[in-house]
């Protein structure tokens, strides 16, 4: 399917200006170089969960905070597709965190990106998990604003055992796609995250504030990919420099590799007419 084919015929409701635009656009771009009978989309619940509505091919529209706990289990049913989750920060650092956190320590073999505008969108306006300290909204008013330490997605990413780990942003259409694609291309957990203003419902963290802060790793004289401890120093990095770029990349066994049960191939192949299970159903009368 071409990335003009992916697009599905869902009118979108995301306000004029969304980063999730572009998101949607490198999306399009990653998923046409794949092939769609072999290709799943898992979201949660948000205005960037919705990107599974708007796109053709096989997608999952889940429950919040979801999105990781249905593609293992696409993932494991059957071990030859290829499986990316998404969704956005309240739904993967809120409700979603346990699953994020086991996910990259399992190693997966799955892609995840994470649209990060710093809010909950959908329900318009309340402070996430990664709002800024200080961020006034609907429910942390001044003269604080939110006095609870926001989550570094990266970073938590990173120390939690994630083997591919990347920040992008969604005014890069070009940097997106070349992260999102070799999220897709490595084998393991790989999170992607994506800094993305809302332009509706925060006035803080906007396409300019971004466009300030943000500098590409490779123009850092400490960046190596390779190196875990270095890449956790860079991605702690938030204030006046965010940096952009793949932070760190390892190869370790995966979850799904190393599972016996999956060696004979996928579950989904698995002929279940020669088990007998009467002994199983004995236990539960
Ligand atoms: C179990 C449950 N709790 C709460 C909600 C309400 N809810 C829907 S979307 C959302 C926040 C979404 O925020 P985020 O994941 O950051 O996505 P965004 O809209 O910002 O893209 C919430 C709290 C829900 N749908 N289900
Ligand atoms: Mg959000």
């Amino acid at each position: 399917m071409s990335a003009r084919e992916m697009q599905g015929t869902h009118t979108s409701t995301w306000c004029m200006g969304c980063g999730n635009f572009g998101i949607f656009h490198a999306l399009k771009n990653v998923l046409a170089t794949l092939s769609a009978n072999d290709t799943v989309l898992v979201t949660g619940i948000g205005c960037s969960s919705k990107i599974a509505q708007y796109m053709n091919g096989y997608r999952v529209e889940s429950l919040h905070g979801r999105s990781l706990p249905v593609a293992t289990g696409v993932k494991l049913a059957n071990h030859h597709l290829t499986v990316i989750a998404e969704g956005g920060d309240g739904d993967g650092m809120g409700l979603g965190m346990g699953h994020f956190v086991h996910t990259a320590r399992r190693n997966l073999d799955i892609s995840y990106f994470v649209h990060n505008n710093q809010i909950y969108g959908l329900t318009k306006g309340q402070a996430s998990p990664t709002t800024d300290l200080g961020t006034v909204t609907k429910f942390t008013p001044p003269p604080l604003g939110n006095v609870e330490k926001p989550v570094n997605i990266a970073h938590t990413a990173l120390s939690m055992g994630a083997t591919f780990v990347a920040r992008t942003f969604t005014a890069n259409v070009p940097h997106m796609t070349e992260m999102m694609a070799a999220a897709v291309a490595h084998r393991g957990f790989a999170v992607v995250e994506i800094l993305q203003p809302c332009v509706s419902f925060n006035a803080v963290n906007t396409y300019a504030w971004y466009k300030q802060r943000v500098r590409d790793l490779k123009e850092m004289d400490e960046y190596d990919p390779e190196n875990q401890e270095k890449a956790l120093a860079l991605a702690a990095l938030w204030g006046d420099i965010i940096p952009i770029g793949l932070f760190y990349k390892e190869s370790r066994p995966t979850f799904d590799g190393v599972l016996p049960q999956l060696q004979a191939g996928p579950l989904v192949e698995a002929n279940l007419q020669q088990v007998d299970i009467t002994p199983l159903m004995q236990e539960f009368v």
